[in-house]
């Protein structure tokens, strides 16, 4: 029987195609790490948004994700206005992406970020504020910034909690995927309510 959970089903007229949008994502526990971000990319390649348009930047781990999300937007937006600082922001905006074709690649600020982590609970409480922070603020750098943060972060009681959210195990469903989708979606809706 198929799960009643999940996003439903985008409408067919969003496109990526005039997007520009930012992936940060942390390094701990990148054995989960990597499949998430590669399943947003891929579902964001597959919506239409340009390769050259996105850019992925790390961070150690979940803790460090809001201010880098808060930072990374002030860098494109520093970037877009073209300003004698821009120069240093295109390198800054560089991050681990291919190198941007001029032709095709936007300055324009991010119309959408995506935060990835994982966090998985030891034995102490360490968890349990981490999570909480980093939920807490990644909803409030949206609303202040008033662009889309997509909350890509896994909290998991286990590792095969994990492993089943990145679609590395039997009957998983990789999360990143729906992170894309929603990067998408969420772009293009918060340009037309704008
Ligand atoms: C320290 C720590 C621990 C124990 N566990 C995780 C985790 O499961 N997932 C994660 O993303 N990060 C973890 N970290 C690192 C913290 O997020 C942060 O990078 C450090 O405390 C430094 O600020």
């Amino acid at each position: 029987m198929s799960s009643i959970k999940g996003p439903g089903t985008i409408e067919p007229t969003i496109s990526g195609n005039d997007l520009r949008i930012g992936i940060v994502h942390a390094r701990w526990n990148s054995t989960i790490i990597h499949p998430l971000v590669t399943g947003a990319k891929e579902r964001m390649l597959a919506l239409g948004v340009k390769e050259d348009n996105i850019t992925v930047q790390t961070v150690p781990g979940s803790f460090e994700l809001p201010f880098a999300v808060t930072r990374l937007y002030a860098a494109s937006q520093i970037q877009s206005s073209a300003s004698t600082s821009g120069a240093a922001a295109l390198d800054l905006l560089a991050g681990d992406a291919p190198e941007p074709s001029t032709e095709t690649a936007s300055t324009k600020p991010f119309d959408a970020i995506i935060a990835i982590g994982c966090l998985i609970k030891g034995e102490t409480m360490h968890f349990e504020y981490i999570c909480e922070s980093v939920s807490t603020s990644l909803m409030k750098i949206q609303l202040d910034l008033g662009i889309p943060v997509i909350f890509g972060v896994l909290t998991c009681l286990s590792d095969a909690q994990a492993l089943s959210r990145a679609g590395l195990s039997e009957g998983g469903h990789n999360h990143g995927l729906d992170w894309g989708e929603a990067a998408v979606e969420m772009g293009t809706k918060s340009r037309m309510w704008n």
